[in-house]
C-alpha cells in the first residue's frame, strides 16, 4: 500500500485498523468471509477503469475485447457451478440481483409471497422498509412454533389463499435445509414464478452440501461473497426461456456500467468454487457449525430449531435476563464478532433482539476445526452465563488472540495488509 500510504494517510490508517481487526479477533458473522489473494487482487485490477455497458460481444463502448473474456468466463462458470441454463454477473449486489428478478416477471401492485423478516427472510423478501414491500403486495410465511421449522403445507395454504405472482424462497437466519423442491411444486400449483434467494447457502449448495433450487425455480439470485467466497457483489441465474428477460433488467433498467472488476474478481472466485478443494471447505463449514450447535446446547444455551444443518446458528436468549445488542457486544469485547438478530416470535425492536446470529463461513476459511470450535462454543457459552464479568471477558480476549495467531490470516500478505 505504498501508493495509499503517502497519498491518503488517513485512509492508509484505517486500512491497517481494519486489517488488524480481522486478523486478531474471530469472524463469526455470518454472511461474512475471507476471500483468496487471488480474488482480492483481481478486484484491484485495471479493469475498474473501464466502461462495458451491454453484454459480452454486444457493448455500448469500444475497447471492451478483455472485459468480454472475463465476463465470459465469470457466467461460463456461474452456470457450470451450478447447473443453470443462463447467469448474468453483473449485478452490484444482492439486492439487485432480486431487484431484477422482480421486475423481470412483475409490475407494482402484484402480490410476492415472501418470508417474514423476524422468521429469517430478508429485508428485499417483502419488507415494507424496502422497495420489495414498497411496490408489490406483500404476503409472508414463516416457521412453526413448535419447532421453528417451515411448515411446507402452511405455506401451501398461505399461497392458495394470496395467489401470489411470485413466491420467493431462501433467508437470512434459518438453520435448517430448505425444501425447494416442495417449494417449486407450491408454485407450480399457484401458477407463481419461483424466486431463490441462495445468497446466504450458495457456496453449501456449490459444494453438494445443501439441496439445490436450480431445478425447481424459475429464477436463483445470489450474493458472491458469502459461503460462495467471491468478492461483494450479486449474480442471477435462470432458466434460458427468461434469460432475455433478466439481462434487460439488469441493464439498462437496474443499473448502468458493470463493475469490471468485480466481476474479474468473481470469475476468480467462481473457479476456485469449481475446484474440489471447495467442496471439502463446505462440508467443514457444516461440520463445525453442527459441532458449535452441540457445545452450545450441551452448556444449556438455547438455540432456534434445536441445532443447525447449515452454516449458521441462531442463539435464542429469550430464557435469559440477556437481549441479543448486550450478548453482541459482550461478545465483541471478547474479540468474538457475530450479529444480533432477531428470532421468531420476537417481541423486542431489530436494533435490540433476543437472538444472536453465529456463523462458521469465515473462521473455516482460516483453517478452525473441531478442537478450537469446542474452545471457542466453550468461550461463548461462558460470555452468555456472565455477560458483565469483564475480567473473565479480557481473559478471553487473550485467549482469542492467541487462537488468532496461531491461524494467521493472509500471513503471506501481511505487510500489504
Ligand atoms: N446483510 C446480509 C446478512 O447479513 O445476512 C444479508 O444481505
Amino acid at each position: 500500500m505504498r501508493h495509499l500510504k503517502g497519498s491518503d494517510e488517513r485512509v492508509y490508517r484505517a486500512v491497517l485498523g481494519e486489517a488488524s481487526r480481522q486478523r486478531g479477533q474471530l469472524e463469526m458473522i455470518a454472511s461474512e468471509n475471507f476471500v483468496s489473494p487471488a480474488v482480492r487482487e483481481a478486484l484491484g485490477t485495471v479493469f475498474t477503469h473501464k466502461y462495458a455497458e451491454g453484454l459480452p460481444g454486444r457493448r455500448y463502448y469500444g475497447g471492451c475485447e478483455f472485459a468480454d473474456q472475463v465476463e465470459e468466463l465469470a457466467r461460463t462458470r456461474a452456470t457450470e457451478l451450478f447447473g443453470a441454463d443462463h447467469a448474468n454477473v453483473q449485478p452490484h449486489s444482492g439486492a439487485q440481483a432480486n431487484m431484477a428478478g422482480y421486475f423481470a416477471f412483475l409490475d407494482p401492485g402484484d402480490r410476492i409471497l415472501g418470508m417474514n423478516l423476524s422468521h429469517g427472510g430478508h429485508l428485499t423478501h417483502g419488507s415494507p422498509v424496502n422497495f420489495s414491500g414498497r411496490f408489490f403486495e406483500v404476503s409472508a410465511y414463516g416457521v412453526r412454533e413448535s419447532d421453528a421449522r417451515i411448515d411446507y403445507d402452511e405455506v401451501r395454504e398461505t399461497a392458495l389463499r394470496a395467489r401470489p405472482k411470485m413466491i420467493v424462497t431462501g433467508a437470512s437466519a434459518y438453520p435448517r435445509t430448505i425444501e425447494f423442491e416442495a417449494f417449486g411444486a407450491i408454485a407450480r400449483e399457484v401458477g407463481a414464478i419461483h424466486l431463490c434467494d441462495l445468497a446466504h447457502i450458495a457456496g453449501l449448495v456449490a459444494g453438494g452440501h445443501h439441496p439445490s433450487p436450480v431445478p425447481h425455480a424459475d429464477v436463483v439470485t445470489t450474493t458472491t461473497h458469502k459461503t460462495l467466497r467471491g468478492p461483494r457483489g450479486g449474480l442471477v441465474m435462470c432458466r434460458e426461456e427468461h434469460a432475455k428477460a433478466i439481462d434487460r433488467m439488469v441493464f439498462p433498467f437496474i443499473q448502468g456500467g458493470p463493475l469490471v472488476h468485480v466481476i474479474a474478481s468473481k470469475a476468480v472466485a467462481l473457479g476456485e468454487a469449481l475446484s474440489p478443494g471447495f467442496r471439502v471447505y463446505g462440508r467443514r463449514v457444516v461440520e463445525n457449525a453442527r459441532l458449535l450447535a452441540d457445545t452450545l446446547m450441551g452448556r444449556g444455551v438455547r438455540l432456534v430449531s434445536g441445532g443447525t444443518d447449515n452454516h449458521l446458528i441462531l442463539v435464542d436468549l429469550r430464557d435469559r435476563d440477556l437481549t441479543g445488542k448486550d450478548a453482541e457486544q459482550a461478545l465483541e469485547r471478547a474479540g468474538i464478532t457475530v450479529n444480533k438478530n432477531t428470532v421468531p416470535g420476537e417481541t423486542r425492536s431489530p436494533f435490540v433482539t433476543s437472538g444472536l446470529r453465529i456463523g462458521t463461513p469465515a473462521i473455516t476459511t482460516r483453517g478452525i476445526g473441531p478442537e478450537e470450535i469446542r474452545t471457542i462454543g466453550g468461550w461463548i457459552a461462558d460470555i452468555l452465563e456472565r455477560p458483565r464479568d469483564e475480567d473473565g471477558i479480557r481473559r478471553v480476549r487473550r485467549q482469542v488472540g492467541e487462537m488468532c495467531a496461531a491461524y494467521p490470516l493472509y500471513d503471506q500478505l501481511a505487510s500489504s495488509t
